[in-house]
């Protein structure tokens, strides 16, 4: 299997709709499949159609917004520049199709993306004290805010006695949501996981360090091995198992997407995606007496009757008032930030202003 059209790569009417046909002559689409520091890698089909990997710098990108920075996944527009040593310059880079964000780990209130174009979720735990329902809600709501599909990838089956503890949990709360339970160190048992991955689509696993995230991606991408070459020459095992992202091609017609375990994932910006992901919940809300109710003590509240009843975990409740809480901190810090920096470039350029002034009365 080889990678014969951009489909391959992941292109679709989505991005072609972003572009005018004449810019289409004069400007080339590459995927970036992995970002290293200053460096952008990406993939996509030089004038002769020959398929071809180039490194790029983030420098044209210095003064934007982190959460503007091209990330693993993203389509950007190529010019030829025949005085660059490349030949190559970055022209812009196209709209995101979905995003897999999280406010920044540590003080600094900024989004950081950790994924552009991702179709669908491996959201990767293991049958052991890693499974924990609040994390793979925290993942769901991020996906559906971008409405990525999602699969919940259950390793180390072989590990297990008794996997059904964790599936039952699942289906209880999740009945909607494909679960996969796998031996990830097994060919046979990984190669299920390829049902997930059509033709073209981009799949991300995400999940906790140890869970077996780079385990499944060798053991898809190793059935396949000359294969992944095309996109990613010389790579071998234990490059991606460190700390950065990067995009492999599998042959059987899919990308592959291995991230490192990050200890926090905030959300940030997620409030449609939180909604939809406990819409059960939000939905009975409207039926709550007040239309500000926050479940908690408030007479005529429709959610807490559901508690009451046994038909909804006061567990999933609170996860979901948590996550909301959240991203609502989350988003004012950033807001705050936002315009402190703003505040800042207006003190900047007066300062400039007067010091123009000062220069122009000497
Ligand atoms: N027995 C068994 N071991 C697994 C399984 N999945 C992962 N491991 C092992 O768990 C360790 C961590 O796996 P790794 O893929 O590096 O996890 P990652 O941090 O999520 O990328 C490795 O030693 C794997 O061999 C599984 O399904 N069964
Ligand atoms: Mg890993
Ligand atoms: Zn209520």
């Amino acid at each position: 299997m080889h990678i014969n059209s951009l489909l391959d790569l992941g292109w679709s009417h989505f991005f072609q709709s972003q572009l005018d046909l004449d810019l289409l002559s004069t400007q080339l689409p590459f995927r970036v499949t992995s970002v290293q520091r200053n460096l952008i890698e990406c993939v996509g089909f030089d004038n002769d159609g020959q398929l071809k990997t180039l490194q790029l710098s983030t420098y044209p990108w210095r003064n934007e917004l982190p959460e503007a920075h091209p990330t693993v996944g993203d389509w950007l527009m190529l010019a030829l520049d025949s005085e660059s040593q490349h030949g190559f310059e970055p022209q812009q880079l196209l709209e995101r199709k979905t995003r897999i964000q999280r406010k920044a780990a540590g003080k600094e209130a900024y989004i950081q993306m950790i994924a552009a174009n991702i179709d669908t979720l491996f959201i990767t735990t293991s049958c052991n004290e890693d499974f924990s329902l609040n994390r793979i809600e925290r993942y769901l709501a991020i996906a559906a805010e971008s409405s990525i599909h999602c699969v919940l990838v259950l390793t180390k089956k072989d590990l297990c006695d008794d996997p059904d503890v964790y599936i039952d949990q699942i289906v209880a709360s999740h009945p909607l949501l494909p679960v996969e339970l796998v031996d990830a160190t097994c060919h046979e048992s990984v190669s299920a996981l390829t049902q997930w991955i059509g033709q073209g689509q981009t799949v991300a696993l995400v999940g906790s360090s140890g869970v077996g995230k780079s385990t499944v991606t060798n053991g898809l991408k190793d059935s396949f091995d000359q294969a992944t070459a095309p996109i990613r020459e010389g790579d071998k095992k234990g490059r991606h198992t460190t700390t950065s992202r990067s995009l492999h091609y599998l042959p059987s017609g899919g990308l592959l997407l291995d991230t490192p375990g990050m200890r926090e994932l905030q959300v940030v910006d997620s409030e449609a995606g939180i909604q939809q992901a406990f819409d059960d919940i939000s939905s009975v809300a409207k039926r709550c007496r007040f239309a500000d109710c926050q479940h908690q003590s408030e007479p005529g509240c429709a959610v807490m009757a559901e508690v009451d009843a046994g038909r909804l975990d006061q567990r999933r409740l609170d996860n979901y008032q948590k996550l909301l809480a959240e991203q609502l901190r989350n988003n004012e810090s950033i807001a705050e930030r936002r315009q402190n920096n703003r505040a800042l470039g207006r003190f900047y350029k007066q300062a400039q202003q007067s010091a123009k002034r000062f220069k122009s009365k000497e």
